[in-house]
């Protein structure tokens, strides 16, 4: 049986896979999974058939017949478990690939939010100019010790892992802050991950519902 994900019915990065189906999309698409989408309006989000599947009314979720997840960490975590190419087999190599999941979307990600959170919510605030530089040099605080430790590899730890998706994923919300640019390494890094053909298949995908929804 097809596993059936949501995602937007309208994205509001006109289908530049920034919203977090990509990397469910993303995770399918390595593993050779067949899926099907479920396409979810902004109200729909908030009534209670999908709220049943995620509490706070969001994208994406992953159905398995009764089996239902949110979370998108916990998705690929789901999907790379329970089929091969996203994980190692080795235990100790699995935790440690785990563990870049785990970085990705905790000590990565806020920052990255937070520099979203200031230009597109807080914008017109007298303050925003003055504390911008400051949310920036945050990210770049984060992105230091990431850039030293991927150093000259290409994956964080070995083989490409479902810890390269999420972070990928995650640095790819910098795209035009010019703040990726300042590791040429971790820009090298998520060119890498986007010219894998999973990623282009993703990519298609979900770019091919904004196209629909725009004719
Ligand atoms: N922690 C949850 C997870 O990882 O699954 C967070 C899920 C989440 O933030 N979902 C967002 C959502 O459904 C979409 S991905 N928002 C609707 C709502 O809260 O009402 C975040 C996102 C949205 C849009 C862009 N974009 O347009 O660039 C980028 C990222």
């Amino acid at each position: 049986m097809k596993p059936t994900i949501t995602a937007f019915a309208n994205s509001p990065d006109q289908g530049q896979g920034l919203a977090r189906d990509m990397q469910v999309r993303w995770a399918l698409e390595e593993v050779g999974q067949p899926y099907d989408v479920r396409l979810v309006s902004f109200e729909e989000l908030k009534k209670p058939a999908h709220l049943a599947r995620q509490p706070y009314g969001q994208i994406p979720t992953y159905e398995d017949g009764d089996f239902v997840l949110f979370e998108s960490g916990a998705i690929v975590l789901h999907i790379a478990q329970t089929h091969a190419g996203l994980l190692p087999t080795d235990a100790n190599a699995r935790s440690r690939a785990i563990v870049w999941m785990f970085d990705a979307h905790s000590t990565i990600e806020p920052p990255i939010v937070n520099l979203d959170i200031a230009e597109l919510l807080e914008g017109d605030k007298s303050w925003n100019a003055e504390r911008l530089p400051l949310v920036k040099d945050r990210i770049r605080d984060r992105l230091r010790p990431l850039s030293n430790r991927l150093g000259n590899s290409d994956w964080l730890d070995g083989a490409f892992s479902a810890g390269d998706l999420l972070m990928i994923g995650v640095l790819r919300r910098l795209a035009g802050s010019g703040i990726l640019e300042d590791f040429p390494n971790l820009a090298a890094y998520v060119a890498r991950g986007e010219a894998r053909p999973a990623f282009q298949r993703a990519f298609a995908a979900q770019l091919a519902v904004f196209k629909a929804a725009s004719k």
